[in-house]
């Protein structure tokens, strides 16, 4: 029985490659859930029957455009923009833009996917896409980001809608972008409704979609350490990163009484063992969000000890949050992690953590909270967005902070229901990927085949 089960997820994950040659991030991410959805559908005929996991594996479509633009300099510049729009059996397409040089329809892929599993989990009606170009924001004038967002969003506008598919900010889009993808979805249009999440709260943005992806991953971690009764408190922290899903996580890890002692950025990490405060966590947020510069300044400003070209998890802490890249935990980062007594992971970023560095976490009994858990607060909160926009109102931040909570707690549950194993510890990755699977699954099953 156990062999014909593995015989059906290579021959499933063969079929797969053969299909989508070269796309290693998104083979990456499909065989993680497929790994856990194989053995808990072996008793269940109608997922079979009806392919379902075949399907979810293949986009709806796939939207690639050509977005030309002038630099400062007068010079056409020519980037590639993408949108996949992965699955949108219980609501419309959701999730965010990412502007990177690294982007490329793999890696949009394995995001669009995951988003699928990752937004069912909120328990809101949101379906799975990701977008972005290989376009790089850094080193460029605001003008030029401008003239880039204007001529992207040209060709977007067709296809996104309020009810259709809703961006959102990821890498390299932020408050800055969205303003100028929005300015000009409502100038093509004329019309003025909730397309894009993550908007300034003067043109429909809601409270706390900033800090939600950060303070999320925090409250996944909270519940993972008190269900094995332990707290944040008194912990040190190594976090990756310094932009928005690593700064409000920073925050949040201070605000419950842990210690944070690095953060990173494209160009090395800081370790700063005092921890980064209030005080120089503002400093931080200046610098990364405001000033647009490197790590490197923080280290000079407060005598940290700078590392460059290197990631943060040769340090010894308690705690780690990965919230930068995907794959920036190697397997041999994962053992150095447990080796030095790393007791919780929790993924703020998109699967940073390799196949075997998961496989070696939950072999450690090491508790993991896989991204697709652990960082839905911020597309939870674009979905109260969504709500807010329809209706036609803002609500109170506390009314916010107090659904952002339940809905992490609701998640961190449902990984228990379905991750729990016989000695206690919770496989929080298959549970993650069983519960955010079975709603997608059933209402597939309900309009046949389509
Ligand atoms: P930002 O652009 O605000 O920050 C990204 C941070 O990661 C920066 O510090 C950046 O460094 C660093 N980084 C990016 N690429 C690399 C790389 N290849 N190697 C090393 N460091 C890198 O993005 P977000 O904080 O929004 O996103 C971070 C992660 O969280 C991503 O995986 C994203 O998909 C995920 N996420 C984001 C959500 C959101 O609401 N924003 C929601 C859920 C997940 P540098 O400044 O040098 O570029
Ligand atoms: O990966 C993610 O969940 C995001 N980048 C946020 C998506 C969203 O629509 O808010």
């Amino acid at each position: 029985m156990t062999a014909s089960k593995h015989v059906d997820l290579d021959q499933f994950m063969n079929g797969l490659k053969r299909r989508n040659p070269g796309e290693t991030e998104f083979h990456q991410a499909v065989y993680e859930v497929a790994a856990n959805v194989f053995d808990y559908i072996a008793d269940k005929a109608v997922y079979h029957e009806a392919q379902i996991l075949r399907r979810i594996a293949e986009p709806d479509r796939i939207i690639s455009f050509r977005v030309c633009w002038q630099d400062d300099n007068g010079m056409i510049r020519v980037n590639r923009g993408y949108r996949v729009q992965n699955n949108n059996s219980i609501g419309p397409y959701k999730g965010g833009l990412r502007f990177h040089p690294s982007v490329n329809q793999s890696i949009l892929k394995f995001l669009a996917f995951e988003q699928t599993f990752k937004n069912s989990l909120t328990g809101l009606p949101m379906g799975g896409a990701k977008g972005g170009a290989d376009f790089n924001p850094r080193g460029k004038s605001d003008n030029e980001v401008m003239r880039f967002c204007q001529s992207f969003m040209t060709e977007l506008y067709r296809h996104v809608g309020e009810d259709i598919d809703i961006p959102a900010g990821d890498i390299g889009v932020g408050a800055r972008e969205i303003g100028y993808l929005f300015g000009q979805w409502k100038r093509l249009t004329n019309r003025f409704t909730g397309v894009l999440t993550g908007k300034g709260r003067e043109y429909g943005g809601s409270p706390i979609r900033t800090e939600a992806t950060g303070y999320g991953t925090v409250y996944m971690l909270h519940d993972m350490l008190k269900q094995a009764g332990q707290d944040i408190e008194g912990k040190t922290c190594l976090v990756s990163g310094s932009g928005n899903v690593a700064t409000y996580a920073i925050q949040k890890v201070n605000s419950l009484g842990g210690k944070v002692i690095t953060a990173s950025d494209s160009g090395g990490f800081v370790h700063d063992p005092e921890g980064i405060d209030e005080e120089r966590l503002a400093y931080l947020i200046d610098l990364k969000t405001n000033r647009r510069g490197r790590i490197e300044e923080y280290a000079k400003q407060y005598g940290a000890k700078y590392y460059p070209k290197e990631r943060p998890w040769g340090i010894t802490a308690d705690v780690a949050l990965p919230c930068a890249t995907q794959n920036e935990i190697s397997q041999a980062d994962a053992r150095t992690l447990i080796a030095n007594g790393c007791q919780a992971v929790a993924e703020g970023a998109n699967m940073p953590t390799e196949q075997e560095g998961i496989h070696d976490f939950i072999e450690a009994k090491v508790l993991f909270a896989p991204s697709k858990a652990a960082n839905a607060g911020g597309v939870a909160i674009s979905g109260l967005e969504m709500s807010q926009n329809s209706a036609r109102i803002t609500w109170k931040e506390e009314e916010l902070q107090k659904l952002l909570r339940d809905i992490m707690g609701d998640i961190h549950e449902r990984c228990v229901q379905y991750g729990q194993t016989h000695d206690g510890y919770v496989d929080y990755v298959r549970g993650a990927n069983i519960a955010g699977f079975i709603k997608v699954a059933d209402a597939m099953v309900a309009y046949g085949v389509v």
